[in-house]
């Protein structure tokens, strides 16, 4: 695997689940794959359990592993090309990435979309610069337009909980004080369309998401009616995707919530959401305190996706 961007990369999806659920029962058996070689991790945004689990998925693979944040310690980057360098950045992306990509063999890197200019965003400007630039396999760590790490772990997480062999997974969007990027809801759609599983997206009108990503999923506006039968229900806040509204708040109806009467609307469901979330906005402390909450699993499966995924790059190599 030279890139990890989307679902597509990972090849057959069953034969990737069962390689994940091999990495979990047997983390520490590869760890020759990664003698001598360094996992350079790139953040332009912060992270809790990217940062956490990439380097702990690198470190079982016997790999040295080094986190730049770009925001905190090194040099403002520019990422136009044409712009004369007279402001506050001191460096340009085009010299930084083959820099970087010097002191390591596999790079991970984070950009979220910056909501100013949606062709930017949704061509992957920054990832797409490493990519190409950086001469090294690169995955995605949550670019703009896609998180597909957490997409694969979601995936793993359902494949470990399911009752059934065609489980009903909805997604539904969740109230939020802050802007956030559609790039979660994107993976996670992109890679339930590809699983064995009964996907519906539910959200406010205006919040359609890329048809790229929802491809052939069943939307239903009516949230109650979408929870019906449930056997997981995953939460998200996304800003809306649709021109003239790209990266706004449409919406922060509270009767959106997943709440412990939503969740009776389920067939007993599981609650998934990636983290971090904002309790009694997006999900009540009830429900995220259940039983039926499995997000701190889902956090755990994020080593395994990880892990996965950098092993076969370092096969790769
Ligand atoms: C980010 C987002 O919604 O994309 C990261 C989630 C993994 N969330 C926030 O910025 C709160
Ligand atoms: N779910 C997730 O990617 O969390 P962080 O933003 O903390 O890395």
């Amino acid at each position: 695997m030279k890139t990890y961007t989307n679902v597509k990369d990972l090849g057959n999806i069953e034969e990737a689940i069962k390689e994940a659920l091999e990495v979990k029962k047997n983390k520490f058996g590869y760890k020759h794959l990664g003698e001598n070689k360094t996992l350079l991790m790139v953040f332009f945004n912060s992270s809790l359990r990217t940062r956490l689990s990439t380097q702990k998925a690198g470190i079982n693979l016997g790999m040295n592993t080094m986190v730049l944040d770009i925001n905190q310690g090194a040099w403002k980057l520019e990422t136009e090309r044409g712009v004369v360098m007279d402001g506050d950045k001191s460096e340009h992306l085009l010299e930084a990435i083959p820099v970087m990509g010097n002191y390591c063999d596999i790079i991970g890197v984070r950009a979220f979309a910056q909501f100013e200019n949606k062709e930017d965003d949704y061509q992957e400007k920054i990832l797409n610069q490493f990519i190409q630039y950086s001469g090294k396999p690169v995955f995605s760590m949550e670019a703009a337009t896609g998180h597909p790490l957490q997409a694969f772990a979601d995936l793993i997480t359902i494949e470990e909980y399911k009752k059934t062999d065609h489980p009903k997974v909805v997604m539904t969007w969740a109230p939020h004080p802050k802007a956030l990027p559609q790039a979660v809801p994107n993976s996670f759609a992109d890679f339930m369309n590809e699983a064995n599983v009964d996907f519906v997206i539910t959200h406010p009108e205006g919040y359609e998401l890329d048809p790229k990503f929802v491809r052939g999923a069943r939307i239903e506006y009516d949230q109650d009616k979408a929870l019906e039968g449930a056997d997981f229900v995953y939460a998200k806040n996304w800003a809306a995707y649709q021109d003239p509204n790209y990266g706004k708040i449409l919406s922060k109806d509270m009767s959106w919530t997943v709440t412990k009467e939503k969740m009776a609307l389920t067939n007993n469901a599981y609650f998934m959401h990636c983290l971090p979330v904002r309790r009694n906005m997006i999900v009540s402390d009830d429900v995220i305190e259940s039983p039926q909450s499995i997000v701190i699993q889902e956090a755990a499966n994020r080593e395994i996706s990880a892990q996965t995924v950098i092993k076969r790059m370092l096969e790769n190599l």
